[in-house]
Formats: structure tokens, sequence, C-alpha cells
């Protein structure tokens, strides 16, 4: 290669560096400026969030197959590779034509300002972090590109000297040594005030030093006494009460709102005789109830993990409401997230006497933890969460069906969403090698509000023979089962299928999750050697 197209080569390369370590700075000082602003604010969660809401069922479903629930650190990652192309691609475009690249920067600048104030719940001000981050930037990029056009500027000196040169107009030009010294030393000022930002924000707002201080009232109606075998004897079933770390977590909150409970209000309005706000303290003050409910998301597929079943605390909605007083004709609550999401759930099942739906503040006898919807979120046995167990809710708006659409019905999905019946193997795991000879084999099975009456297990296209059931705790909680299987050697499928409490058997039909939950029976492919 000839020395000229070797500098210019070499040139691009610096130019495209300056870009990312530029838009580094754009975030990093976003930021840190964004710590004394809406905690959502910032450049990279803006984008993320607007993005998500944008996410078609296609892709969620595909994001939460792949993923799991690190759907969001998958996004995280994937958004800071293609910000690092752009940024490379608009840094040797600067580099070429400075006036061109402002326009490029500027423009993204705009993008990013327009994503921070479309989220829910914020102000105009809350612009202002991005628009310094995104002058920062432009400065940083001219700053780091003034020594890559003097390089240009004077061929006859080598690009790779050692140490600065003069040049004959009495200017320097700078080595590439220290021009990776500086791109270095801005990336990792970047970092830090980045990670400061993070800091000082988290100071600035102690939720979880709130939550931890909170303590809980003592219900009214205690929850009904847990028999004493609801566990699987199976080795490997997940345990019956899922603890909350351990709950899956399925939102569209890229960052967790933080909420004071001084500042928490529910607004229930909308085709109400009278409408009304309630406090943290109106929920504390009321009469509460706990009661076991096992939530279930509709993205689960058949033999999925997004389920769970956790003791509850909170205000039955059915008291709410009947403060509000729903007018003729409504039948659905819109119920909405302080962060923009919402669900639609029907009026009639909240105002349901025996249904337990609530607006709940305990998970576990601890407060809600601040991922599963801290201070207050709803809880409605039987309804997939999607439409009804809006966290972190805010604002309850009687209207109907007929009238308005929550977030996940405008984006394909059904408008109402009754939990389908379904079992699950979790033992033996997929792919297990097994001895030949006595085999446990449990699970679980759930069918919200029906309860579950049998499960059967198939061995590849045997007969299905009927499972032994541990205790139920009621019907709106899953129920475990096991059963002794005599393994001989070979590739075996063991299926299962669970019937409920109006005697309906679990329907071998394939559905995909969209738009209304998964539906087949799960099977497990094993090994006994
Ligand atoms: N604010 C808010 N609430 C939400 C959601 C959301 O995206 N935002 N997702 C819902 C869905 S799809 C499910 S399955 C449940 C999951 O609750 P969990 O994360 O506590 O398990 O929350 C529901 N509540
Ligand atoms: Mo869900």
């Amino acid at each position: 290669m000839t020395r000229n197209r070797r500098r210019i080569r070499d040139a691009k390369g610096m130019a495209a560096l300056a870009g990312v370590v530029s838009a580094a700075v754009v975030l990093a000082v976003a930021e840190l400026v964004g710590a004394f602003f809406t905690a959502r604010a910032t450049p990279l969660f803006a984008l993320g969030a607007t993005f998500i809401d944008f996410t078609p069922p296609w892709l969620k479903d595909f994001a939460i197959a792949t993923f799991g629930t690190n759907d969001k650190a998958a996004l995280l990652v994937g958004m800071g590779l293609t910000i690092a192309v752009l940024a490379c691609v608009l840094g040797v475009v600067a580099y070429r034509k400075w006036a061109l690249g402002v326009l490029g920067v500027l423009f993204m600048g705009a993008v990013i300002v327009a994503c921070v104030l479309t989220r829910a719940g914020v102000q105009p001000a809350d612009a202002i972090p991005s628009i310094a981050g995104t002058f920062a930037g432009l400065a940083v990029l001219r700053l780091l590109l003034l020594p890559v056009w003097r390089l240009k500027a004077w061929p006859e000196i080598p690009a790779d000297m050692a140490t600065d040169a003069d040049t004959p107009d009495g200017g320097r030009v700078t080595s590439r040594r220290r021009f990776f010294a500086a791109a270095g030393v801005t990336a990792a000022a970047a970092g830090i005030a980045a990670t400061g930002g993070r800091l000082l924000s988290a100071a600035r707002n102690n939720i979880a030093q709130a939550r931890d201080a909170l303590r809980l009232p003592v219900p009214s109606r205690p929850a009904a006494p847990v028999p004493a075998n609801v566990q699987s004897p199976v080795k490997g079933v997940l345990p019956w009460l899922t603890p909350n770390k351990d709950f899956y977590r399925i939102d569209t909150a890229l960052s967790v709102p933080e909420i004071n409970v001084e500042d928490w209000e529910l607004r229930v309005h909308g085709m109400v005789e009278e409408e009304i706000t309630l406090t943290f303290q109106d929920l504390l003050d009321a009469e509460l109830i706990e009661s076991h409910v096992t939530l279930t998301c509709v993205s689960n597929p058949v033999g999925g993990k997004l389920v769970g079943n956790a003791k509850w605390l909170g205000m039955p909605l059915r008291d709410v409401l009947a403060k509000a007083r729903p007018k003729e004709g409504a039948d659905m609550v819109l119920s909405r997230s302080i962060d923009g999401f919402s669900a639609s759930t029907p009026l009639e099942v909240l105002q349901e006497a025996g249904r337990d739906a609530m607006l709940a503040i305990g998970m576990n006898g601890e407060p809600l933890p601040l991922e599963h919807g801290y201070p207050v979120r709803m809880v409605v046995p039987g309804l997939y969460g999607f439409v009804s167990a809006t966290k972190w809710v805010v604002d309850l708006e009687v209207t109907r069906f007929a009238d308005s659409k929550a977030y996940w019905t405008e984006r394909g999905w059904s408008e109402r969403g009754p939990i389908k019946t379904m079992a699950r193997v979790d033992v033996p795991a997929s792919f297990a090698k097994l001895p030949a000879g006595k085999v446990a084999v449990g699970g679980t099975a759930w069918a919200q509000t029906r309860g579950i009456t049998k499960v059967e297990v198939q061995i590849d296209d045997g007969d299905w023979v009927e499972a032994t059931l541990s205790d139920e705790a009621s019907t709106i909680t899953w129920r475990q089962w096991s059963y002794e299987w005599d393994a001989t050697p070979g590739n075996h499928y063991v299926r299962a299928r669970a019937t409920d409490g109006t005697g309906e058997v679990q329907t071998d039909k394939r559905a995909d999750p969209v738009p209304d939950g998964a539906s087949g029976w799960p099977s497990v492919m094993v090994t006994v050697e």
C-alpha cells in the first residue's frame, strides 16, 4: 500500500473512533445531567423505550423466546452496537465534511429529544440532558477531528511519528499515539460520568431504602391456610410458592419506575358517579385482604417459566370501584401505569365477590419489589398479566371495550385474556439422560379460577395415565403433580395434559402466544440408558 493510501485509511479509522467516543460522550453527559431530571428521560432508556413501544407482537414473542427475561439486556446490547455503527459513519462523514457531520449529529440529537419527550410523565425540561449531551458530543467530535485534519493537511509528515511534529506554518501535527491517548482518556471520562450519573440519581431518589423501611399493615382477611402437601414430592419441581427474587418479570419498562409513596396517587375516573383519588395512606387504612394467586404471562410458551405463585396483600378492587360507583353501560377498566403501559380488564371481573382482584401493595410478606410494581400494582386471578396485572399503577378509567384499547391490544394482541388450562413438565428436564427403571416425573398445572382436577401423563404414543395430584390450595393457584414412570432404554417423549374444574381437557391444538396465549401439550424428550 502506498504511504498516502495508508494515511487516508488511518485517518478514516481515527475519524470513526472519534465518532464512537463522541457518541459515548453524548450518552454519558446526558446520563450525568439526567440525574437531576426524570429517571427515565436519559437517551439510552428513552430510545429503548420508544423501540419497545414500536415492537410488533412477533418481535416481542421472538425476543422473549430467544432471550427470556434477559430481553432487556439483549435490547440494550443491540442498541449499543447500532449506536456504535452509526457513530462510526457519522465520524467519517464529519471528517470529510464537517457541516454535514454537524447536521447528522443534530439530527440524531433531535431524534433522541423526540423519544424523550414522547415518554409518559415527562416535562419539556426533561429534554435538557439530551440537548446538553448532544452539544458536548459535538464539541468532543470537533476536538478529536482537529488533529486528524492537520494530519491530512501535512502529507509530508510521517503519520506514524512517535511525537508531535512542528509544521512550517508554525502549527503542530499531533502524533497518532497522542490522538489515541486523547480518545482513550475521553472515553474513560465518559464511562466515569455515566456511572456517576447513575449513582447520583440512585442516591437522590432512594426508593429502595424507602421500600425497606415500609411496614405493611395486617390484613383484615388473612390468606386461607395452605394445605400441607401442595408441593410435588418430585425433586426439581419448582417451589409451590415462588420466592420474590425468582418471580418472572415481564414488562415494557427499560428502567424501573421509581415512585415515592408520598407522591403516589390513584385516580379513578371515567364512567363513574364519583371520581375518586386514593393515596397510599388510604390503602394502608383500608380493609386489606391477603390471597395466594398464580400470575401467568400470555407470552409464556407451552412448557415455559413465565408463571409464578405468590401471596399478595392488597385492597380489593371491588371496594375501590364501589367508592367510585361505575355507571350503567361501562364494561371495562383501563388501568394505566406511570410509564404509559395500560391493560383492559372486564369491569365485572373486578367487581366479582369471590375473585380477590386487588390493588396489591405486598408480595410474600414484603412490600412489592421495585420490578414487580412498587408501590402498587393490580393482581387479578384468572387473567393473563397483559390485560390485568398493571404494575406501578396510577390511573383507573372506567370505560367500555368499544371505546378504549390497551397497550398490547393496539399492538395486535387480544383485548381480553382469560388464562388457558396448562400443564408443565418440570422433571425430567428436556434432553435429560436417565438410567432405566423407576423415574420420577413431576410438574405443575394451572387453570386459574377453574382449578385443576386431573393431570395425565403419556409416554410416547402410549395410553394417558393419571398422575398423582398434590393438594390444591385454591382454584386460583397452580397445582403440582407427580408420576412414577418405569423407563425402558431408548429415546422417549414424556407428555402431560391437565383437566380443569369445568371438566375440560387441555387442548392438543398448538397455538402461538399471539394473540391470546399458547396452547398444546408440553412434551420433553429424554434418553434412557
Ligand atoms: N406497568 C406495567 N405493568 C405490567 C406490564 C408492563 O409492561 N408494564 N406487563 C404486564 C405483563 S405482560 C405481565 S405478564 C405481568 C408480569 O408481572 P411480573 O413482572 O410481576 O411477573 O405484568 C403486567 N404488568
Ligand atoms: Mo405478560
